[in-house]
């Protein structure tokens, strides 16, 4: 309820002005100011070929976008939404049908408005809907932006047995609770009424992510002593891994009302997104990758090579110009980047550590990349904040900083500039635990206690860091030239910023 929230408060910030306004919904929609673009189909004919779970921004900003193109070429790939947990999604976007805007932010902005949703259920509030349509024959794909944290994954790729979550689930509660058993209780439904299963499509920034989805499915059946559905899942189910990418801040509410003076109607959440948007699936997508590559989606057989390459050099360096950002007093991504200590960094860090990282891959050009990913962190019209993506660190930064790192310690390549985003890490803990600051990770207690204990000497703190073995690889942790690099990062980081990021 807390976006909702601000959304009545916003409301009651406008009233008067906002009170004249229609709110956006199907029977609205011919009201819409003519430099908004609308859904340039039938959406009452347009059937649900897809279910979602976690709607989020980026859902909406992403993939719903691309079954918005497949539909307007004529395909079934409405959209079933569906949140686990929490029922914002469903309590802003049902009174409006499902319809919302997407704003492009570029000095050219684009706006449209969004059909592909015509569904949107709250996990708890409706588990036999969700099922339903989870065991419908008209739904093909499953696709997901869980994040990382629900995967409920150990460090070593494995289903955590002790994950809250999965507990409640392994003990039976009639409703699922976990994305893990969501997925396994619909493939079970298809199974029991003998129809093909459907494809499950990862959006989330892991890698591998299709793989490690797969695993925690079929470990999840076979943890609930049903093998033979764990077999067939693990061998008639396909489980792609795919990439996705598009710069997607949270809504605010200079977007809410930018977006009402465009569109004429109210739209109690509408999203924002930069212009980029692209998807790379690994191509086990049966009879639906001709509408995919139709809609922009590239396909290909070695997509491991594109995340990696993303998560590397996209995701490792917003995660360090986070942390390091505001350390600097920073508080957006465009703004980081006109500090050009650090800007410099990371572009150094993206070209001579993580590039080496990376295997040659056909149709990847790394220094183009890298140049396209400055340009679009410096884009002026996206205010994306350093504190969203600094959410999760114990989640991200192992996919995002850990495994370069890694590589590099083995290659024996130099790990200096790769400590720096660890070192800032560490400020961001300490300074929020000292100053009685929430952090938004699934292990905020465990680092706030961390942070608490931290007195400002380099050898302890960063020790005091690096033995959570969830998050840091006893590879990593231990190796010396590693934790000398980050304790060095660390103090530097207080006493002179400037030479930190010179390296
Ligand atoms: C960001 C990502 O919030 C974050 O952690 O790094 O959401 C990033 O904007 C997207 O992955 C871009 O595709």
């Amino acid at each position: 309820m807390r976006r909702l929230g601000r959304f009545a408060g916003f409301r009651q910030g406008l009233r008067g002005f906002w009170d004249l306004m229609q709110r956006l919904s199907n029977h609205t929609l011919h009201l819409a100011a003519s430099g908004v673009e609308l859904p340039a189909y039938d959406r009452a004919a347009a059937r649900i070929g897809v279910v979602h779970f976690g709607p989020g921004a980026f859902h909406r900003a992403h993939q719903a976008w691309y079954f918005d193109e497949m539909l307007k070429a004529g395909g079934d790939f409405a959209v079933c939404a569906v949140a686990v947990r929490s029922s914002d999604v469903a309590d802003a976007l049902t009174p409006q049908d499902g319809l919302y805007v997407l704003a492009e932010r570029e000095a050219e902005p684009r706006f449209r408005v969004i059909g592909a949703i015509k569904e949107v259920l709250t996990a708890p509030r409706d588990p036999a809907r969700v099922l339903a349509r989870l065991a419908d024959p008209a739904v093909r794909i499953v696709t997901s932006t869980v994040t990382e944290k629900g995967y409920c994954l150990t460090p070593a790729g494995d289903l955590d047995l002790d994950h809250p979550d999965i507990r409640r689930d392994l003990e039976g509660g009639a409703t699922p609770v976990s994305f893990p058993r969501w997925l396994a209780e619909g493939l079970a439904a298809r199974r029991a009424a003998r129809l093909a299963p459907f494809v499950v499509v990862s959006c989330d920034n892991l890698s591998d992510n299709g793989d490690r989805l797969r695993r925690a499915v079929v470990q999840f059946a076979e943890a609930k002593g049903d093998a033979e559905l764990a077999g067939w899942i693990a061998s008639e189910v396909r489980f792609p891994s795919t990439m996705v990418d598009s710069i997607t801040p949270a809504t605010d509410d200079e977007l809410r009302e930018k977006v009402m003076g465009v569109l004429g109607l109210e739209d109690a959440w509408p999203i924002q997104r930069e212009r980029f948007v692209q998807w790379v699936v690994e191509d086990e997508l049966g009879d639906c990758s001709g509408a995919f590559a139709a809609a922009g989606v590239t396909l290909t057989h070695d997509v491991a090579a594109f995340e990696k390459a993303k998560l590397r050099l996209l995701n490792g360096p917003h995660s360090t110009l986070a942390y390091a950002g505001l350390k600097l007093g920073h508080e957006t991504v465009a703004e980081a980047m006109q500090d050009d200590r650090l800007a410099g960094f990371v572009e150094r860090m993206m070209r001579l550590d993580i590039a080496a990282s990376l295997p040659p891959t056909p149709g990847l050009d790394v220094a183009g990349y890298i140049g396209a990913v400055m340009a679009r962190f410096r884009n002026p019209a996206i205010a994306h904040k350093l504190a969203q993506i600094a959410w999760d660190g114990s989640q991200k930064l192992p996919f995002r900083v850990l495994e370069a790192t890694a590589e590099a310690l083995a290659a024996g390549r130099p790990v200096t500039r790769l400590a720096v985003p660890i070192a800032a890490w560490a400020h961001f803990v300490r300074g929020r635990a000292q100053a009685g600051e929430s952090i938004t990770d699934p292990m905020a207690d465990t680092l706030l206690d961390i942070g608490r204990r931290m007195t400002g000497e380099p050898a302890a703190d960063v020790a005091g860091l690096l033995a959570l073995r969830a998050v840091f690889p006893r590879a990593v942790a231990e190796a010396s030239a590693f934790r000398a690099a980050v304790e060095a990062a660390y103090a530097g980081l207080d006493a002179d910023p400037a030479a930190v990021l010179s390296a």
